[in-house]
């Protein structure tokens, strides 16, 4: 991501991606790779499709509260997906300006859980009284970056953790990892022949010895055929409970996306070919694999 003008906007996706990219040690080695096949000339020229963040439905939490931030910024809502087994709803959100990521947010509907899952997650959130992003200079950048790496509630035990593991893979990624950056998206359409579409994409992120999610195939794509995305599997982090105890856990991943270009406008010279002449959106059952990027059955296989 670049951005040349020093708006909030621009300064806090900015802080989140610089956070994310030393996180993600993935970022840097695909990066590099390009760089040094000659594919791109500078981490400026790949377009990231999307970022996505991870929230918790409960009181003054969730999308209702954290969507506060993209809408300030001149995002606007888009449609709704539910994944119905994970118990999470999402939203995707378009860009003011085309030089901006989509946002996907979801949330976890909490009240679906067991009343043990329930109890854990408001032993940590119970205290949060009032809506946090109502306190928060939206018009300040720095601000928003810190409050999105800042704690909201207290570390985790690590009973906790692994009784929520057990129930929510999607609940224990976030009582640790909290409003973190859940990944980057590069836009593979975007890029010179030979990585455009995803198959060779795919191969040439496998050739760096990096590992992608195969839950449901390494490729998900729509059923409209015109959307297809993969990603990498999350690296595992060894992490401090508050009881001291140390375990590994999943971070944050990569994705890529290959948004073809919409059969009205199949005329179009590859010159003409715009952002808006492709499909946009999501579609649930790719996002649902996409999901599972940070589960256990992907990270420790
Ligand atoms: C989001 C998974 C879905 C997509 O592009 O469909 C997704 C997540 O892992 O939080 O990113
Ligand atoms: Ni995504």
């Amino acid at each position: 991501m670049n951005f040349n003008t020093n708006s909030p906007l621009d300064i806090f996706l900015t802080e989140l991606f610089n956070r994310y990219r030393e996180a993600v040690p993935e970022v840097n080695q695909i990066t590099a790779a390009l760089l040094k096949n000659g594919v791109i000339g500078s981490q400026d020229e790949i377009v990231n499709d999307h970022i996505a963040f991870r929230t918790l439905g409960v009181p003054n939490l969730g999308i209702k509260s954290f969507e506060k931030i993209f809408l300030f910024h001149g995002y606007q809502k888009r449609d709704h997906y539910y994944f119905e087994e994970k118990k999470l709803d999402a939203y995707w959100y378009a860009p003011p300006a085309p030089e901006y990521p989509r946002i996907f947010l979801s949330e976890l509907k909490v009240g679906m859980l067991s009343q043990n899952a329930q109890k854990i997650i408001k032993k940590y959130t119970g205290d949060i009284k009032s809506d946090p992003v109502d306190a928060l200079d939206l018009n300040d950048g720095d601000a928003i970056a810190a409050f999105l790496h800042h704690p909201l509630w207290k570390l985790p035990d690590l009973k906790d953790y692994t009784a929520l593991l057990e129930e929510s893979e999607y609940a224990a990624w976030v009582i640790y990892n909290r409003y973190y950056l859940n990944h980057y998206t590069i836009s593979v359409h975007a890029l010179p022949e030979d990585y455009r579409f995803l198959p060779d994409f795919n191969k040439f992120v496998e050739g760096l010895g990096i590992k992608l999610n195969d839950a449901g195939g390494k490729i998900k794509t729509s059923a409209d055929g015109l959307l297809s995305q993969s990603s990498t599997v999350a690296g595992l982090h060894e992490v401090e409970f508050a009881d001291g105890a140390k375990t590994q856990i999943a971070g944050s991943y990569v994705e890529f996306a290959e948004r073809s270009v919409l059969p009205a406008y199949s005329h179009l010279k590859p010159e003409e070919i715009q952002s808006i002449h492709r499909r946009e959106g999501f579609e649930t059952s790719n996002a649902d694999k996409i999901f599972e990027s940070t589960y256990t059955g992907q990270v420790k296989s």
